[in-house]
């Protein structure tokens, strides 16, 4: 058939399945780097040969099934559940060992039938290097970063990915015809603006009745005017807000004696490098070149006049329903301040601030080889970089490669993570589950490739000059994603390097390299070094300012971004791994001890007085309080073992037992960390319940009712094939936006069933 012949084919795509559409979808991983790559299917080859053919008739008409194929159901549950990924998988792999379930069993035999059934299946979805890679979504307000930076620097995405972006926000729209902070979120000014001018720049627009609902949201709810802080700043670069509706965001503040205590470089590095390229925009007034879709955007967005917007009253507008975080009166004055200095400022002086600056931006895209610590700031950092080297620089280049590895593709369409990803964190957690279940032997290649992924992923370089950029020396640490990222986290370096300590313990685990006691040297100064003076441990650095700072905070949505804060969670990882590595050797074996005993009174202080704590990264008090126990434990609190548990122990543990509902599980709704109480879930849930469960079983917590319970609510969630369901959102940043962590699903009920197969079964 000649190529004309072929052209003239009808190729009839409603009648394809919906995994013919998800196998257009190819990813690839390489030392964690997670890439989704569009193939065109075979059909179409020669039909689309370049971006314009997207237009002819028959690559439209696939292009409509392929978008009618990632239609989802958010009544249902608004997490989707990784799909496509396992999906491709299956394909890909040999069926793995299923073992049969005798319903009459013991608990304990079904147990073990439920640990390699699980692992079998967790095996099918490890990369070749060793880690498991997932959706990392949640967040509703990344995409739209990202595709402004496409769109201002005229760098747009391929078409089916645009197709995908628009079916994810469709997919999670709300019901009021608004789009919340996350995908559980109820409807927000910041989220359904955000996503408004998201899905107008790809192409939609109010001849959509969906459009009409949102534009109907935000009319109704006062109108763009008084979107919060961040979303004024992203609109003003759009051209949409006028740059004099922001406060001050002053590149000079960089240019801030050292003492200063609210200089920026003291802010947590996330809001610090987030401020950064925000300070670029500001100070050079990057925007937009005022076109149609931006005047049409200023008609369609408020209720008044856009020539007649008061700007400077608008800078303090905030619609009701978005405020998680008070913008606090001693922000208002200063801003008063940064707002006057902006009216008369130096232009010499901004010149020398702004050199400053590009030079920052500069240094963070080459030590995270253009990833950015997070998808904000690789977003904005484009702008600046596109503004600064100019589109055909080889610094553009590289960000706009670097784009696709924050962009994964699942069953609601394509999404933007809340980082490069999870690799290592998954990969620590995995391994760790693995070892306590005993099972490395019955699943050598999986062990042999978690060790060979902690391996390679171990930071192999510091910030250059790094000192002048307000970096520490991270040499030696682990980050929470991948080699290329480096940024070191506390608990991150802990889980790695105890991960690799249990590993090495196991001779018969073989190894490529291994990771020996000069390797964990740098680990252990580092942590060492990060011990706040209050005895705990916060995320990337020590802090730097005082927590009055938080004062200053002005993005209404999101709390504690300010300065570092000390956190249960990342205290009670880095005493564990502090710990097992006093246990294998005997490097500053005295500053560990004082370390850990610092740590334990801390993690006193960080109790409630029900005997909870509050979870920071996960939901909520179930994730705090095993955190919490398995710390005090660490730090020598008796647990149940010798019938006398220590008063902090037994109140943890009846708070936890307090909570279990009558199925024996639990399940704590996302709402307990913005409102700061415990909140059941209507459904019990498994990441909860085994939680719960391990912060019980580590205390040796003497009621094996309790504890069976839990255990068989798990297994009568797992499916037949070993994989489990995904129930609702489990992480969490900031107080008031939840993350996804799909492999959670998997990892922690296993972990829970070792536990239990261990412990209370002999
Ligand atoms: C993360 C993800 C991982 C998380 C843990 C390791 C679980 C935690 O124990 C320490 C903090 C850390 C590393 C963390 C910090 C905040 C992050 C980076 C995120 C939740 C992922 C996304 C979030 C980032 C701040 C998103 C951008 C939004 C802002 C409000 C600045």
């Amino acid at each position: 058939m000649s190529t004309s012949e072929k052209q003239n084919t009808k190729i009839d795509f409603s009648q394809k399945e919906q995994t013919y559409f998800w196998n257009c979808w190819k990813f690839t991983s390489k030392n964690g780097q997670q890439r989704w790559h569009f193939e065109i299917p075979d059909e179409l080859k020669d039909i689309v040969q370049s971006e314009e053919d997207w237009n002819k008739a028959e690559a439209k008409e696939f292009l409509k099934h392929f978008d009618q194929s990632f239609i989802f159901d958010k009544k249902v549950n608004p997490n989707s559940a990784d799909k496509v990924f396992r999906w491709i998988r299956d394909q890909q792999v040999d069926p793995h060992k299923i073992v049969g379930s005798d319903p009459n069993a013991s608990l304990k035999e079904r147990t073990r039938t439920s640990l390699l059934n699980g692992f079998s299946f967790y095996e099918t979805l490890q990369e070749p290097d060793g880690n498991w890679a997932g959706d990392y979504g949640g967040p509703l307000f990344l995409i739209p970063g990202l595709v402004i930076a496409s769109y201002i620097s005229e760098t747009p995405f391929e078409k089916p990915m645009q197709v995908l972006m628009k079916r994810n926000l469709w997919n999670h729209q709300n019901e009021d015809g608004g789009w919340g902070l996350h995908i559980e979120g109820h409807s927000t000014m910041f989220g359904t603006v955000m996503q408004y001018v998201t899905l107008r720049i790809l192409g939609e627009d109010l001849s959509h009745p969906d459009m009409q609902r949102a534009q109907k949201w935000i009319l109704d709810n006062g109108g763009a005017i008084k979107i919060p802080q961040w979303g004024k700043f992203y609109l003003s670069v759009l051209n949409v807000y006028d740059w004099k509706g922001n406060d001050a965001l002053l590149p000079e503040m960089w240019k801030f004696p050292k003492w200063v205590p609210f200089h920026p470089g003291k802010y947590w590095c996330h809001n610090r490098m987030i401020f950064l390229p925000m300070s670029y925009c500001y100070g050079n007034k990057v925007k937009v070149k005022e076109n149609d879709l931006v005047l049409a955007m200023r008609k369609e967005l408020y209720v008044q006049d856009y020539d007649k917007i008061n700007w400077r009253k608008a800078r303090r507008e905030a619609c009701e329903i978005d405020i998680f975080h008070p913008v606090n009166k001693w922000y208002l004055f200063l801003s008063k301040f940064t707002n006057f200095y902006e009216r008369i400022h130096s232009k010499r002086f901004r010149k020398k601030a702004l050199k400053y600056v590009n030079d920052y931006i500069d240094h963070e895209d080459i030590h995270t080889r253009y990833i950015n610590i997070g998808p904000v700031n690789q977003a904005i950092n484009s702008i600046c970089v596109w503004h600064h080297h100019g589109k055909d620089s080889e610094q553009f280049q590289q960000h706009v490669y670097r784009w696709q590895d924050y962009l994964w593709i699942a069953e609601d369409g394509a999404k933007m993570g809340g980082y490069n990803g999870s690799q290592l964190w998954d990969t620590s957690f995995a391994g760790q589950a693995l070892l306590e279940a005993d099972m490395e032997s019955d699943f050598p290649e999986m062990a042999a490739n978690i060790y060979h992924f902690i391996d390679i992923t171990q930071i192999d370089r510091d910030p250059v000059e790094h000192k002048k950029y307000w970096r520490d020396v991270t040499v030696g640490c682990w980050p929470f994603s991948t080699i290329d990222h480096a940024w070191a986290v506390t608990d991150c370096t802990s889980e790695g390097m105890k991960t690799a300590l249990l590993y090495n313990n196991k001779p018969h685990i073989p190894k490529k390299n291994v990771i020996d006691v000069e390797r964990l040297k740098p680990a252990i100064d580092w942590l060492l070094f990060m011990q706040n003076n209050d005895g705990g441990w916060a995320s990337y650095e020590r802090k730097r300012a005082p927590q009055w700072i938080e004062v200053l905070n002005p993005a209404m949505l999101f709390e504690n971004i300010m300065v570092e804060v000390t956190y249960t969670e990342c205290s009670s990882a880095t005493m564990q791994g502090l710990k097992e590595f006093m246990l294998n050797h005997d490097y500053r074996k005295e500053d560990i001890k004082k370390a850990i005993a610092k740590g334990t009174e801390f993690l006193k202080k960080k109790q409630w007085d029900d005997g909870s704590f509050y979870g920071c990264w996960g939901v909520c008090f179930c994730y705090g309080t095993w955190f919490g126990i398995e710390g005090l434990l660490c730090g020598g609190e008796e647990g149940y073992e010798n019938g006398n548990p220590s008063e902090r122990i037994k109140k943890a543990c009846d708070f936890l037992v307090s909570k279990q509902s009558a199925d024996g599980s639990w399940g704590e709704h996302f709402e307990s960390c913005v409102q700061h109480c415990y909140i059941q879930h209507e459904e019990g849930q498994i990441i909860n319940t085994a939680w719960a469960l391990l912060g019980l079983m580590k205390a040796k917590y003497p009621n094996k009712e309790v504890i069976e319970k839990g255990v068989e609510f798990i297994l009568s969630r797992q499916w037949d094939n070993g994989d489990f369901p995904q129930e609702a959102i489990s992480g969490v940043f900031n107080g008031n936006c939840m993350e996804t962590y799909t492999s959670y699903r998997n990892v922690f009920p296993l972990w829970a069933l070792a536990r239990y197969y261990q412990y209370y079964s002999k």
